[in-house]
Formats: structure tokens, C-alpha cells, sequence
């Protein structure tokens, strides 16, 4: 559902921005089309310029544009944003063009671009083009290359599109703050030559994080590194849609990071190899096979595999409290403690205390009360009960017979007969183990002729 915003029908900001841009020899802003619904949108296909494969940014969506003389036009307007990080919470963010991130730019390899960047935000920004080579003027730092855009002010980047490749672009005003806030958008920029390193299906999404405390619904910007809710494109398992594909494609995943930290991600079920940094395309005698990636902050990657393994397959960084959400970290592990009867003792003070996890965390079979507006740590539901991850994670799912353009989320796999790991009922052999002998000063392996080690604690338990 794409709602459409004529801003010449707007007051002020407009009046400004007309102002600004009259030595363009723009006769008018372009319209700026704004996008509530956080779903996957399809691709969007070029009505006009040059052809290119177009991308499908991951719960987003790609900025329409207007060519003008020879000139390919967007209109971001910089505004403060509600976002469904999945169902059951939303977020106050900043973002652009009624969503954060902003809607995905794609132009192709030499387009002349000009974006209007109209400012409704509270306070200053720019808008930083990373990873383009462009005029200096054009770089979007404030106070370094240009004035920052206040309040209600409209800008005007111009630049050629020269390198094809994978890039992000954000403010660099107040720089902590909005991206904090969710500021930040995926730009693409295609080959000239739409048969260079052709894949079938392209998709694309940024790594972000935020600290919203359960309950609330803004982030803490001043947060550094203790984030509670790591994302992709502003959504959180189970919130992330699956990446759909047909098996015998070639897939491409980009990602760009823009957090505090790094994230290895890692694919299932597949090797893949990265054929894009943030330099551009890497060639292929200097790739090679993996299953996991490092994406350093402020890089950006594209991996390329053959989807030829049909199935539900676990895509996710590595991290593993990157894979979980807000609520319940405050919790002491209980791995072997035997709680027996502790429960009744405290149940006497704190009438709804629940033992948790001697043999686990186990949250995931848990339905347990939780704020309003939060989500809880493990979730996410499978075919075979709880998935037990949340944050960064989602699912390739690779299906036989899918149409060209087809995204739509096929349900969980069905595995063939025989392909599943199964309880075993058998008799259990007994198991062979390691015989053991303790000793106050010495700990040695059993058996004859065996030397005897005498291990020494710095005298500290020396008797
Ligand atoms: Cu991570």
C-alpha cells in the first residue's frame, strides 16, 4: 500500500524548499511518496531509464523517481516515524519517507542523480552518501562540507552514480543521535550492462540495533554498546519476513552495517561467497567458499550462493545474543542448581515466583506475562515447536517450481520421508567412560606405568 504525499500542496517546508533548489532550474519538487506498511514490497520495476535487475529490500521498500532533463530525481523527507519492530511492538524512530530505515535507492551505473532531502525533523541533519565517489561538496558531512539542513529546509544533492555496487546512506549530523533513532537507507547502484553478474533473485538490508526499554517506545540514543533489540531493516525475529527463493537460483543477500558492532552472518544448508565489498565487486579468482560472514561497522557485503538445497534454512548472525530480543535478560542462570523445594519457600513471600531453567534457559515453551510493547527474549514459533530466537534471524526458504517473481511465504517446509532426525527408542549401550581418581595433591591418569603428575596452585592449596 503506497500512499502518496503531494508536498506542493504542503505550506512552509515547501515555500523554502522551492527557494533553495531554483539554481537547479527545478521547477518543482518532486512528489515524495511515503510507506507505512513494513512488509517486503515486490520489486520495483524501472518505468523508465536505463534497464536494470531490481533488488527487494528485506520488510522495505525502493524510492520511486522522476527523470527531468536527463536527470534521475528522489525526494527523501527526513521525519520522525513509527515502526512495527515486529508484531506486538513498535517504536518511535526517525526515518525517511514514513519508515526507517528509508526506502531503498536504486539508480544504474552513470545515471546523473538528484535527490531533494527536505528536513521535518526537530533538530539539523544531512544526508551522507557512503561508499559514493563523488564531489566533495556532495559528501553530506555537516559543518565539514556543507551547512547542516535545519528544520524545514530543503537540500539538494547532485552527483553521478559512477561505481556500481552496494551502498548505504545516513545522516552525518548529530551522527550518534539519528542513527540511534533509525536513520539510515540502503542505496544500490546497478551496472550499466544488466547481463554483468546476473543473479535471479537480489536481496538487500541493513543491520541496525536499538535500546528501547520494555515497555516504553523510544530508543536511548545515548546508548553505546548495550543494545537491547539488534534488527534488520527495523524488524526483529519474528518480525523479519523469510527470504523466498526457487531452488536452482542464484541468490544474492546484501547487507549493510550500521551498528556499534560487528555480526557474523551465517547461512545454513549452503556456501556461498562474497562477490561485493564496500569497494565494489570483488573477482572471482579472489573469492572463496564459506558459510559465515564477518560484517565489520559501516561495511557493506554481498554473498552469492546457488539455492540448491530445497528447505527451511536458518539464516542468522552468529552472535547469540544478537538472536534474542529485549525482554528477560535479567535473569541468573540456574544450570544445575537443584531447586527443589526453594520454590515453595519463596512461593510463601512472592506468590507468582517461577523456577526457571535448572536444566536450561528454556524461555521459548514459555508463556510468560511481559510489558507491554517488548518482546520476549526467545520466540518465534516453527512446525515443530518454538524456535527459540528472536533479533537477528530469519529463513531461506528454498521451494521447487516458484514463478520468476514469486516472494510470496510458502510455509514450512515438508521434509520427505526419512530426511529428519528421529528419537531413537533402541536399546541404549552402555557407554564407555574414562575412569576417574581424585587426590588432594595430584591429579593422574589410572592405569600402569602412567607417570604422576603433580600439579602445583601456587601454593594455595598446598597443605
Ligand atoms: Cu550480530
Amino acid at each position: 500500500m503506497t500512499s502518496r504525499r503531494d508536498f506542493l500542496s504542503a505550506s512552509g517546508a515547501v515555500l523554502m524548499g522551492a527557494a533553495m533548489v531554483s539554481r537547479t532550474q527545478a521547477a518543482s519538487l518532486p512528489e515524495a511518496v511515503t510507506q507505512m506498511n513494513p512488509a517486503t514490497m515486490p520489486p520495483l520495476v524501472p518505468p523508465n531509464g536505463r534497464p536494470y535487475n531490481p533488488v527487494v529490500t528485506l520488510n522495505g521498500w525502493s524510492l520511486p523517481w522522476r527523470m527531468k532533463n536527463g536527470w534521475k530525481e528522489f525526494h527523501l523527507v527526513a521525519e520522525p516515524v513509527v515502526r512495527e519492530i515486529s508484531p506486538g511492538m513498535k517504536a518511535n524512530l526517525w526515518g525517511y519517507n514514513g519508515q526507517s530505515p528509508g526506502p531503498t535507492i536504486e539508480v544504474v551505473e552513470g545515471d546523473k542523480v538528484r535527490i531533494f532531502v527536505t528536513n521535518k525533523l526537530p533538530e539539523h541533519t544531512s544526508v551522507h552518501w557512503h561508499g559514493q565517489i563523488l564531489p566533495n561538496g556532495m559528501d553530506g558531512v555537516s559543518g565539514l562540507t556543507q551547512p547542516a539542513i535545519q528544520p524545514g529546509k530543503t537540500y539538494v544533492y547532485e552527483f553521478v552514480a559512477r561505481h556500481p555496487g552496494t551502498f548505504m546512506y545516513h545522516p552525518h549530523a548529530d551522527e550518534m543521535a539519528q542513527m540511534a533513532m533509525g536513520m539510515m537507507g540502503f542505496w544500490v547502484t546497478h551496472p550499466k550492462n544488466p547481463g554483468f553478474m546476473p543473479v535471479d533473485r537480489d536481496f538487500v538490508f541493513l543491520l541496525n540495533a536499538y535500546d528501547v526499554e520494555p515497555g516504553s517506545y523510544t530508543p536511548k540514543i545515548n546508548t553505546m554498546l548495550d543494545f537491547n533489540l539488534w534488527t534488520w531493516n527495523s524488524r526483529a525475529f519474528p518480525g523479519i519476513d523469510p527470504l523466498v527463493v526457487r531452488k536452482g537460483d542464484r541468490v544474492r543477500i546484501r547487507a549493510g552495517n550500521l551498528t556499534m558492532t560487528n555480526h557474523p552472518l551465517h547461512l545454513h544448508g549452503h556456501n556461498f561467497e562474497v562477490t561485493g565489498t564496500d569497494g565494489g565487486w570483488v573477482p572471482k579468482s579472489a573469492r572463496w567458499p564459506e558459510v559465515t560472514t564477518d560484517i565489520a561497522v559501516g561495511q557493506m557485503r554481498a554473498i552469492e550462493f546457488i539455492a540448491d538445497a530445497p528447505g527451511d534454512w536458518a539464516f542468522h548472525c552468529h552472535k547469540s545474543h544478537h538472536t534474542m530480543n529485549a525482554m528477560g535478560h535479567n535473569v541468573p542462570t540456574m544450570i544445575g542448581v537443584d531447586q527443589k523445594g526453594i520454590a515453595e519457600k519463596i512461593t510463601q513471600l512472592v506468590p507468582d515466583y517461577m523456577v526457571m531453567g535448572d536444566k536450561g534457559a528454556s524461555m521459548g515453551g514459555m508463556e510468560m506475562p511481559i510489558p507491554d510493547n517488548t518482546l520476549p527474549m526467545m520466540t518465534g514459533q516453527g512446525q515443530f515447536g518454538p524456535i527459540e530466537m528472536g533479533g537477528m534471524f530469519t529463513v531461506v526458504k528454498v521451494r521447487e517450481g516458484l514463478a520468476r517473481n514469486d516472494y510470496k511465504d510458502p510455509g514450512w517446509y515438508k521434509q520427505p520421508p526419512g530426511t529428519q532426525a528421529y528419537e531413537w527408542t533402541g536399546e541404549m549401550p552402555e557407554a564407555p567412560s574414562a575412569p576417574v581418581k581424585h587426590d588432594a595433591k595430584s591429579v593422574a591418569p589410572t592405569g600402569a606405568e602412567q607417570p604422576v603428575l603433580n600439579i602445583k596452585r601456587g601454593g594455595v592449596h598446598e597443605h
